[in-house]
């Protein structure tokens, strides 16, 4: 029995930075001490005592935490308990988390619709091309003068959004958004990415590549007429769990919203100010980003509150539509955000002045439904270049995101896993795992504007808690760690014969709802979680949670490198 591995030492599978914080967190009440063995020589090379950890917020487990932040000379290592077993290896190295900021970004090579991935990009995920999107039918929900139902437009290529083939504007807004953040937070480390993907040989950086190869898709779903945004390419309902070319349903754009047609504002204006310096690869795409956002920006203000509400829409129309709805009803956050970045793009304060900007006090992480803080965001990153600025409203913002953070690092010591991410129940949402990287995002933004290395290391507790150190011992990004999701809600994942799932890809995580009637292993919110295919609500992959990721895992990365 000495020689076993177990299971409940819960820690970052992937390793730790060697200046930085290493907590592993013991799941088992019967032992006071832990040794960390170095893989090499079979050397213990420290022996600490157990801490139990004080109130258990959101656990109803007893857990004692191990901290070996001694450590920090480069290696393999693991966690042993006197007599009993020892933890899966990890490592100490500069950039640890190097692979799996890389995958992060690749799994949205592995989403891209309407072409075939070479084996030379996808290795053995390598497919044939699916949904080809250039006999796209106008719905009647969409129908206009210009564009009666049934008539054909082309919008190809995109990324899928998550376990289905459909592609929704409104989760592409925040995801886009996202990314880009990251692309202007770090703008030396972007340059030095590198995906292997078909445009990795022009002097565009990669990942800057992959959000271009979904932003061409989004400026098709702009009606060139009157500059609404449909809020959906899709099927009428869910394809069976197939290859993408095996599917041949008819697709649809539908009805225009205020919220779809916001956040493609927020993006391209966001986007074209990105892509100004990439002119020799991308001619006059930021230009037309600039135009198509202004385009949207007039249709919303004369359009301010056109909510997709699909239960209203499959009264009136057919064919039914019942796929993902995204159906957002609260729009002051997407004027917000478009409110922003359009102002930060073209210097015209008249787009800040149009909207409220401070409502109420509210920092609401990142989600589908609330963008509110990608606008703040822009702003603070890009405060010293801005004319003509509002009064003191960007010292505010700054302020509530220190605020905000501040709440956050406080409860660390009071989590089951020392994270950031569960001092609530309501942490354990659908989609609970973007969560803990929003968080890890907001302390992000905290870090830069303190240069308060506390809010880093609390960023960094929940990669540990993605990478493991959690309440169900997985690592929940696929292919990266050493207990990691076989069998997530995934076509391709599902279909492809392959037996590992696509790499670099964050499941939704702990999430008791059970929208999906899957049985769960247990009911304690950050337990409720299950690698089974069918489980759509804990273990579908999706764009809008895998970004955030893409955002802590490569800030960190660029942060620690520096
Ligand atoms: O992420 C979405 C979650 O917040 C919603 O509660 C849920 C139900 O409406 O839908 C989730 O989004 C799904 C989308 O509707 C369709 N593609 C898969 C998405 C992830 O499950």
């Amino acid at each position: 029995a000495q020689n076993k591995q177990i299971s409940n030492i819960r820690l970052n599978q992937v390793g730790y930075y060697p200046e930085a914080p290493k907590v592993a967190v013991i799941t088992d009440s019967s032992f006071t001490s832990f040794n960390v063995v170095r893989n090499a020589d079979n050397k213990k090379v420290l022996e600490g005592k157990l801490k139990k950890v004080q109130g258990l917020v959101s656990s109803q487990k007893e857990t004692f935490i191990a901290d070996f932040s001694a450590i920090n000379k480069p290696g393999l290592y693991k966690i042993e308990l006197n007599n009993s077993g020892y933890s899966s290896t990890f490592e100490i190295k500069p950039a640890v988390h190097h692979s799996l900021a890389i995958a992060a970004i690749k799994a949205y090579y592995y989403q891209r619709a309407s072409t075939a991935l070479p084996e030379k990009y996808a290795g053995k995920w390598n497919r044939a091309a699916g949904h080809p999107d250039n006999q796209v039918l106008i719905h009647p929900s969409a129908a206009s003068e210009q564009r009666p139902a049934g008539t054909v437009i082309s919008a190809p290529g995109g990324w899928y959004d998550a376990g289905d083939y459909n592609k929704y504007i409104v989760n592409s807004g925040v995801t886009m958004g996202t990314m880009l953040a990251l692309c202007e937070d770090f703008p030396d480390y972007v340059k030095m990415v590198n995906t292997n993907i078909p445009e990795s040989g022009n002097a565009t950086p990669d990942l800057i590549d992959e959000l271009v190869w979904n932003l061409k898709w989004m400026l098709k779903m702009q009606d060139p007429n009157d500059g609404g945004v449909y809020n959906k390419l899709t099927n009428a309902s869910f394809d069976g769990m197939v290859m993408p070319n095996v599917t041949r349903l008819p697709r649809y754009v539908v009805q225009k919203g205020t919220a779809a047609t916001l956040d493609f504002a927020a993006v391209t204006a966001q986007a074209s100010r990105l892509l100004k310096q990439y002119e020799k690869d991308l001619p006059g795409l930021a230009d037309s980003c600039l135009a198509a956002s202004k385009k949207a920006w007039a249709w919303a203000l004369k359009n301010p509150d056109m909510a997709y509400d699909q239960r209203l829409v499959n009264e009136k129309f057919s064919p039914k539509i019942t796929t993902g709805g995204y159906g957002d009803k609260n729009f002051s956050d997407e004027f917000i955000w478009a409110a922003a970045e359009l102002y930060i793009t073209t210097g015209d304060a008249s787009f800040y002045k149009a909207v409220n900007m401070l409502p109420d006090e509210r920092m609401p992480l990142p989600s589908w439904g609330n963008v509110r803080l990608l606008g703040y965001y822009s702003l603070i990153r890009n405060e010293k270049k801005l004319i003509n600025q509002p009064a003191n409203d960007i010292e505010i913002m700054k302020e509530r995101v220190i605020t905000m953070a501040d709440r956050l690092v406080t409860g660390i010591i009071h989590t089951p896993y020392y994270t950031v991410m569960g001092q609530t129940r309501q942490d354990f949402g659908w989609g609970s795992n973007s969560q803990a990287a929003n968080q890890g995002v907001a302390l992000i933004q905290a870090y830069k504007i303190s240069a308060d290395k506390k809010y880093l290391n609390a960023a960094l507790s929940n990669l540990d808690y993605l990478m493991g150190r959690n309440g169900t011992g997985y690592s929940f990004v696929t292919g990266i760690g050493f207990n990691t999701p076989m069998y997530p809600h995934h076509r391709p994942s599902v279909a492809d014969k392959i037996v590992e799932p696509i790499p670099g890809l964050l499941v939704g995580g702990p999430n008791p709802g059970k929208q999906d009637g899957v049985a769960l292993p247990s009911s304690i919110p950050d337990e409720a979680y299950v690698d089974n295919q069918a489980s759509f609500a804990t273990n579908e992959i999706a764009i809008n949670w895998n970004a955030p990721l893409v955002y802590l895992a490569n800030a960190i990365e660029a942060l620690q490198v520096k």
